[in-house]
């Protein structure tokens, strides 16, 4: 089912303050950033010098809104880890093989994720604890 650990994500609260960090701290690049009105979050892929395009990323993660998902988290965790990603090669099918299993799914249908990849997620309380992303990434990536 799944091909590889896509990223691993952070909340944050302010993106442009943990870029600095990530970077000057342990070298990591900025491969990618985007704003996601749906999910109402501001996010950067950070990747080691070297890496190649399909390695584990890291993403961070800052709130758009007070209402969404992150500012939800941070206000009761701080900032921290937040989610874990495996990548996919078709959401749908994995989507029913997990419900098949008894997991919860967070959406009916997939959503749009980072470079218009589709994605769903896990219920944490499914998964040990773990909020658990399903990627798939756009046929371009
Ligand atoms: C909540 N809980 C978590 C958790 N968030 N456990 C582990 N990891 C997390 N991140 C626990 C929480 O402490 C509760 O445990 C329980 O789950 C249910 O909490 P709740 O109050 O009912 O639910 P909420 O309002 O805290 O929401 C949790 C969920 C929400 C997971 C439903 O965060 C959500 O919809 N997440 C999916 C969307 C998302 O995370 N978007 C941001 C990333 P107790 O207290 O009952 O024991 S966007 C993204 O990743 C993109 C764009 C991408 O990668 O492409």
């Amino acid at each position: 089912l799944v091909t590889a650990v896509d990223h691993v994500g952070i909340a944050v609260a302010d993106l442009d303050e943990a870029i600095t960090f990530q970077s000057e701290t342990f070298g990591l690049e900025v491969a990618h950033a985007e704003t996601n009105e749906d999910q109402g979050v501001r996010e950067a892929m950070l990747r080691a010098p070297g890496d190649s395009t399909g390695a584990t990323q890291i993403q961070l993660l800052a709130p758009l809104r007070e209402d969404s998902a992150i500012a939800k988290f941070l206000d009761r965790n701080g900032p921290g880890l937040q989610q874990l990603a495996y990548r996919v090669t078709d959401v749908e099918a994995t989507m029913a093989a997990l419900r098949a299993k008894g997991m919860r799914l967070l959406y009916d249908e997939p959503r749009r994720g980072t470079a218009d990849s589709r994605i769903n997620f896990v219920h944490p309380k499914d998964t040990g604890g773990v909020l658990v992303e399903l990627v798939e990434p756009a046929q371009d990536h």
